[in-house]
């Protein structure tokens, strides 16, 4: 017998509500993935990097613009990468552009080339060689601005992936990894640090244990303090693991030599400073490289940030740790930490104290012959002091007290050759 069916497919079609529905889910779907085509298509970003050198005919290149630490380098880089960045600031790629580095002054005859690295931000489909000839064509304004700089332009700028970028900032020192990326700085919370974060940190293992801290300054040299070989300095019994955490180093290395300064005093901590050599050069990569040394003549203004990091002890009197730890200090002038409530005079000029005033935040035991850094005006990172000595850790009045790096810049040269 035949009975109308109820609910089959036929019948719901033919119920208006059901086809009402259907249509509106189907235009919506519709919608979603029109507006996600869009949005991959149109707005979502990719970052580029682009390496270019630009030859600077009527700038002579002398020694002073080897090291970037020399009034002259920072002001040549920072002159061009203003002048790159205001350019592009004021053309149409002012929202593709996001920042430009001098990532080396080298010579060229007798003129300097500037080797930079820029970063821009293009949506994922865009065309790879209409971008390059936009971004050749605001170059060539830069050519007006840069004033009295006679410049030749790169004849062609070559795209980079993030790697490359990362490697020619390896090759240098004191690059962090927000520079290496041209990334916005990165605020440096907690105290944990990440792999990375610290490349030119060291670990100085005497038979197989944490004992000091130790500084990477060339791809075969240790920068530490001298008190570290008090109880050995035979270099067949030290180590030099490289990274984050001591229990599972990136790297380890054996050492050749140790040269410790000849007039170290271990009653008055004087010239608490050594050098380690590597027993090979040791290849960089992001997490492996050096720091960046000052000139002798550096101003370390009281008053400014630094950093210190290492294995050491959280509490006087503790272990160390195996985890990297970073504080964030303020430099203390010789004068104020040698007022009577705090050293009361027996820091020396060869030294320099970083703390904070009610204390908490210090460089503690195992944190000896590491490093203590600031930032320069362009984002690259200096040592100025090697931990020494302290009364116990992070107490009020008792700050922290360093090798000053800039009094032995002639005596690192010497040992080193850098
Ligand atoms: C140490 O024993 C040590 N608070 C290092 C640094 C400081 C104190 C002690 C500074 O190696």
């Amino acid at each position: 017998m035949y009975r109308p069916a109820r609910g089959t497919l036929t019948s719901r079609l033919q119920n208006p509500y059901v086809v009402f529905f259907a249509v509106v889910s189907g235009v919506i779907i519709l919608a979603v993935v029109v507006a996600l085509l869009i949005h991959f298509l149109a707005f979502d970003k990719k970052s580029y990097f682009c390496h270019s050198s630009f030859q600077i005919l009527n700038v002579n290149y002398t020694d002073q613009l080897n090291s970037p630490a020399t009034q002259q380098y920072r002001a040549l880089s920072g002159r061009i990468e203003s002048v790159i960045t205001t350019t592009f600031k004021e053309s149409d790629l002012r929202n593709q552009f996001i920042r430009v580095h001098v990532v080396k002054l080298r010579q060229s005859g007798s003129g300097v080339i500037a080797d930079t690295v820029m970063k821009f931000e293009f949506p994922r489909n865009n065309n790879g060689a209409s971008m390059k000839s936009r971004i050749e064509s605001v170059l060539r304004r830069v050519l007006d601005k840069f004033g009295n700089l006679e410049i030749n332009l790169p004849n062609e700028i070559t795209t980079i992936t993030d790697q490359d970028a990362i490697h020619l900032f390896t090759q240098e020192c004191g690059a962090r990894p927000d520079l290496m990326t041209l990334s916005e700085e990165r605020v440096i919370g907690g105290t944990k640090a990440e792999e990375g974060d610290w490349p030119w940190q060291v670990s100085l293992r005497l038979d197989n244990h944490h004992h000091c801290g130790g500084i990477l300054i060339g791809n075969k040299w240790i920068l530490t303090a001298a008190h570290c070989f008090r109880s050995n300095s035979n270099p067949s019994r030290w180590k030099v693991t490289f990274g984050a955490s001591t229990t599972f180093p990136k790297k380890t290395e054996r050492v050749n030599t140790i040269l410790i300064h000849n007039n170290y005093n271990s009653g008055t901590h004087e010239n608490d400073i050594a050098v380690m050599e590597l027993s090979r050069p040791i290849t960089f990569d992001k997490d492996i490289h050096m720091v960046c040394l000052p000139e002798a003549t550096q101003n370390i203004s009281p008053g400014s940030t630094a950093y210190v990091t290492g294995w050491g002890s959280q509490i006087n009197g503790g272990n160390t740790v195996v985890d990297l730890h970073q504080g964030r200090v303020y430099i203390i002038s010789n004068d104020v930490c040698n007022a009577p409530i705090s050293y009361d005079g027996v820091v020396l000029p060869g030294m320099l104290c970083a703390g904070l005033p009610q204390g908490g935040v210090d460089a503690c035991r195992g944190d000896s012959g590491g490093p203590l850094v600031q930032q320069d005006s362009r984002r690259l990172w200096f040592l100025v002091g090697i931990v020494s000595w302290g009364y116990q850790c992070g107490l009020p009045d008792k700050p922290g007290v360093y090798t000053r790096v800039t009094a032995y810049r002639k005596w690192i040269t010497q040992q080193t050759g850098i």
